[in-house]
């Protein structure tokens, strides 16, 4: 179910993926976003094939009225740590699983910031979790996106309850 809302089109959401290879695992955060109408927007940088558009983009997030940034990438993912060098907006990174080490490097790089520097991980491949958590930012200063917030989880524990029931009907065998 969607809150209707007035519409808005400046960006609150910067969703930056480090390579278009990244983008599939986002897809499923994005498709919520989308849903739901949040103004976000989506960029491919990368933290060392376009290390100063990438720092360009995090210099100014905050003065084009961004107020958190998703970012998501694999292997040795520093881009969510070098976009978070760049501001002091909130950083959510995801940790893609790709390459030889199937994303605990990524992981490890995301979540073992040095301190000074904070960036909020998600778990790997977590692009749907990232955008709530960026949603659940969102709420802090904007009731309706709580709204929208509640309204997702009674409709997915509608979703577990109706399943139980079925079970308790049909037995364990045949859900
Ligand atoms: C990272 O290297 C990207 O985030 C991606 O996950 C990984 C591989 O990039 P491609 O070679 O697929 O462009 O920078």
């Amino acid at each position: 179910m969607k809150i209707p809302r007035e519409p808005k089109t400046t960006p609150l959401i910067g969703v930056v993926v480090g390579s278009d290879s990244d983008l599939p695992v986002m897809k499923s955060g994005l498709e919520i976003l989308e849903r739901w109408e949040v103004p976000f927007e989506v960029r491919i940088l990368s933290a060392h094939r376009t290390p100063s558009v990438a720092a360009d983009y995090a210099k100014n997030a905050k003065e084009r009225g961004l107020k958190v940034i998703i970012a998501a990438a694999g292997m040795a993912a520093h881009l969510p740590g070098v976009l978070a060098a760049y501001t002091t907006l909130p950083v959510i990174g995801v940790p893609i699983a790709s390459g030889q080490l199937g994303g605990m490097d990524a992981l490890y790089a995301i979540v073992q910031m040095p301190p000074g520097i904070p960036v909020a991980s998600v778990g790997l491949n977590a692009g749907k979790n990232a955008a709530l958590l960026a949603v659940e930012i969102l709420g802090l200063t904007d009731p309706l996106w709580q709204e929208q917030l509640k309204a997702y989880r009674e409709e997915q524990a509608k979703g577990v309850l109706d399943k139980d029931q079925r079970l308790r009907e049909s037995g364990w065998k045949e859900p």
